[in-house]
């Protein structure tokens, strides 16, 4: 079955956009497998709405190990299968924290072996009042997955107003990959999403 990674920088909304992908896709409740960076795996089931509360937050680093879904995107009259895998963010520089490190390094190894990546960008980030910028760490993964990977940003929180002037910004700069822009939080662009899942299955 077809692994694909959800990355970027901490705060991105990669768990809010796996809980409401899957949600999207009609799962009625979310299956976790969860992964620890040690190896320790366990299961738990959410209902949506009680995942979303309690795995989705403003704060960095609030998901510290590999949360793994099974989804099924259907084709004609049936379907086909991949596992989607929410992620530890990422940020620049030695973490001080070592469970922050640890689970890191699982995103970096994870990446590795993905089949396909779907890079969140959070589009609100990309611009202070005097410049717009795109974080080294986002240039990264982008330089290693455009030339490794089968690869998608996805171009997150459109919905907000300061987000609109920066995806043209983010097209002429990472002009090599296929970008979507997207709502995590409103499902918006998912279909466009769903759409790339498929053709690259
Ligand atoms: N306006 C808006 N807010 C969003 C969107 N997606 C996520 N958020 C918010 O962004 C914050 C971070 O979302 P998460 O999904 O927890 O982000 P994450 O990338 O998983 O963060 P970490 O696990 O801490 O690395 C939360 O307050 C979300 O409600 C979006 O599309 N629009
Ligand atoms: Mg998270």
């Amino acid at each position: 079955m077809a692994k694909s990674l959800v990355v970027g920088r901490t705060n991105a909304g990669k768990t809010c956009f796996t809980i409401n992908f899957a949600d999207y896709l009609g799962l009625k409740e979310l299956k976790f497998t969860l992964k620890q960076p040690a190896g320790f795996l366990s299961r738990r089931t959410f209902q949506l709405h009680t995942a979303k509360e309690e795995l989705v937050a403003s704060t960095n680093h609030t998901t510290k190990e590999i949360q793994q879904v099974q989804l099924q995107l259907p084709v004609g009259k049936g379907h086909k299968e991949l596992q989607l895998m929410d992620t530890c963010g990422l940020v620049e520089g030695i973490h001080p924290e070592q469970k922050i490190r640890k689970a890191m390094a699982q995103t970096l190894s994870k990446l590795q072996q993905a089949d396909i990546v779907l890079h969140i960008i959070d589009l609100a980030k990309l611009s202070n009042e005097k410049i717009q910028k795109i974080s080294e760490l986002d240039f990264e993964i982008y330089n290693y997955c455009k030339a490794e990977k089968c690869y998608v940003i996805l171009a997150n929180k459109i919905d907000l107003k300061v987000a609109q002037k920066n995806l043209s910004f983010l097209q002429k700069k990472l002009s090599q990959a296929e970008i979507i822009p997207i709502s995590a939080l409103y499902q918006q662009g998912f279909k466009e999403v769903k759409k790339f899942l498929l053709k690259n299955l």
